[in-house]
């Protein structure tokens, strides 16, 4: 077994603790402060200790490489301290977003197999209600375990973490990255956007994605720059927080900076110039998971001062295009391929398209790439030509090589507040209903949430009573905005859905 006896073999130790490098980078960094939260702020060392007796309890209950371990913790330091223990103690990390209701956790207690879920007090209930098994669900603060107990040997190839990403097929699907793809994905962006020990940033982003989890919190700690977490996003706190003039970089969805345009633009003159003279201190400012508007670019390069960086990226991949850190950052475009990621175009007979403005499937390969869906080997051989990622996003490229998307290959699937929904999802959950008997989910262009779903449903459901019950069993962001009953949906003569026609009914 790969497991190492405490002090004996500490050389072998440390060498092999080396492949789980954003904790290894954090030794040495002592009583720097790597996080504040609403509890406190956090030193380096303070985080290590802590992530160091989770580790110990985890083994000393699980044994190490405990497999996948849920975890259901808000954004801040205790969400930190619990993943890296997981880590520690060899095991895969996978997040719980706080909002999910429990129908959607138990799904991810069942896909995983997890023997393991950790959870905050304050989500005991949501845990148990979740989980039926009580000795799988474990609160943080009763987690309890010899401190000397020996830590495994944790390789670069070991799986760090898992993400649920939705895809076209119905339920989501666990994305899992291996230690080798954290890391590569870490040092991709740390290179590409010059991050820096010097820098501060805050995350208002869920802990349940990429965005928040790996460009926001990994890459602050990698690099050892002080991280500021909140459970939510709260326009006013992200206004109060650039004032201060304290930050250097933020990231965020479209949709956060539609809205933090419409509040700058209800406070009055004083107000306004103070944020924007705080924002004059900010070296950054970071857009993707979704497309970025360009009237919203503009209108925030006004407010601002700062021309957002635009970027593209998918749970599978980490992050692939970027506009440039220094250089020209071309509205509506994505950027060019960022350190170790080689991106392709192809037609839809597979063939690499080498010719400029002609549209293509986006295929992404490198060391930042995934290798499979957990438990799903069909459809991660289906993802992939050979070593090449088929993200299913339409590109095209200019003369210059910069990458511009284009849309997606699949109808079914939605982004909405930087959020991709499964259409197919919401409707099999619909279909429980007694009260539906056929539906329909597209999505609608919206300016602000990029777009909203929209369900077009057949049966004598009431919408009201129909949205409640739809609360108890999908996450809060796949609850659709738009109810239109109908006699009938429109068909082909096949039977098969007309989607562009559904999408009419709501004109
Ligand atoms: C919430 N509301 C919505 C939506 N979500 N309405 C339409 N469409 C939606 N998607 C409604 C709520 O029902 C509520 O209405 C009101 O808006 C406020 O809800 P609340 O949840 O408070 O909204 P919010 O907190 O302002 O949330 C907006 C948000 C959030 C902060 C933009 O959606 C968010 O955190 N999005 C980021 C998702 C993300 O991180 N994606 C990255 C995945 P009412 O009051 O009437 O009930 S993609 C990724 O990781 C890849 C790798 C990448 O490229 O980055
Ligand atoms: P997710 O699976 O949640 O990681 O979402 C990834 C998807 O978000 C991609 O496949 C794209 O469709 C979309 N996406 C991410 N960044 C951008 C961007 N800058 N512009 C357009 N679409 C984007």
């Amino acid at each position: 077994m790969r497991y190492l006896c405490g002090g004996a073999r500490l050389s072998k130790r440390r060498l092999l603790q080396h492949m789980i490098s954003i904790i290894e980078k954090s030794k040495g960094r002592g009583s720097r402060i790597a996080i504040t939260d609403n509890t406190g702020s956090y030193s380096y060392a303070q985080l290590l200790l802590e992530a160091r007796r989770i580790a110990a309890a985890i083994v000393h209950r699980n044994g190490p490489f405990p497999g996948p371990v849920l975890f259901l913790v808000p954004s801040g330091f205790s969400y930190v301290a619990t993943q890296w223990g997981i880590w520690l103690a060899g095991g895969i990390a996978i997040p719980v977003h706080t909002a999910h209701p429990a129908e959607e956790i138990a799904y991810l207690v069942q896909d995983t197999g997890a023997r393991l879920f950790l959870y905050e007090t304050s989500f005991a209930e949501k845990a148990q209600e979740a989980c039926a098994d009580p000795s799988v669900t474990i609160a943080l603060t009763e987690l309890d375990g010899p401190a000397a107990i020996s830590l495994p040997e944790v390789r670069q190839t070991d799986d760090a973490m898992m993400i649920y990403t939705s895809g076209t097929t119905g339920k989501p699907k666990g994305v899992v990255i291996s230690h080798l793809q954290l890391d590569t994905q870490l040092r991709s962006l740390s290179e590409a956007w010059a991050w820096h020990s010097s820098d501060r940033i805050l995350n208002v982003l869920p802990m349940h994605h990429v965005h928040g989890v790996v460009n926001i919190t990994c890459c602050a700690l990698y690099n050892g720059a002080m991280l500021e977490m909140q459970p939510a996003f709260d326009p006013a706190y992200v206004a109060e927080r650039m004032t201060s003039g304290e930050l250097t970089l933020f990231m965020a969805v479209p949709t956060i900076y539609h809205k933090l345009i419409q509040h700058f633009q209800q406070l009055d003159a004083r107000t306004q110039e103070a944020w924007q003279a705080g924002m004059r201190s900010m070296r950054l400012m970071v857009s993707g998971s979704a497309a970025l508007p360009v009237t919203v670019l503009e209108q925030w390069r006004q407010i601002s001062g700062h021309t957002l960086l635009e970027r593209y990226g998918m749970t599978e991949i980490g992050m692939a295009l970027s506009n440039p850190l220094n250089g020209i950052r071309k509205p509506g475009y994505v950027g060019t391929p960022l350190p170790y990621v080689a991106v392709r175009l192809t037609d839809e007979q597979n063939r690499i398209i080498e010719a400029p403005r002609s549209p293509g499937e986006l295929q992404v390969k490198g060391d930042t790439v995934f290798r499979r869906y957990w438990n799903r080997p069909e459809e991660t051989a289906k993802s992939f030509d050979g070593d090449w990622f088929r993200t299913g996003d339409i590109a095209e490229r200019d003369e210059e090589g910069t990458y511009r998307i284009l849309g997606r290959s699949s109808s079914d699937i939605i982004k909405s507040g930087g959020y991709k929904i499964s259409a197919l999802e919401i409707e099999n959950a619909l279909l429980e209903h007694p009260g539906v008997k056929e539906c329909a989910v597209v999505a609608l262009p919206s300016e602000e949430w990029g777009e909203t779903i929209a369900a077009a449903i057949t049966g004598d459901a009431d919408t009201a009573l129909l949205k409640d019950w739809l609360k108890e069993r999908l996450a809060p962001y796949k609850i659709p905005r738009h109810f239109l009953h109908t006699d009938s949906l429109p068909r082909n003569a096949m039977g098969k859905l007309l989607k562009k026609e559904v999408k009419q009914l709501f004109q």
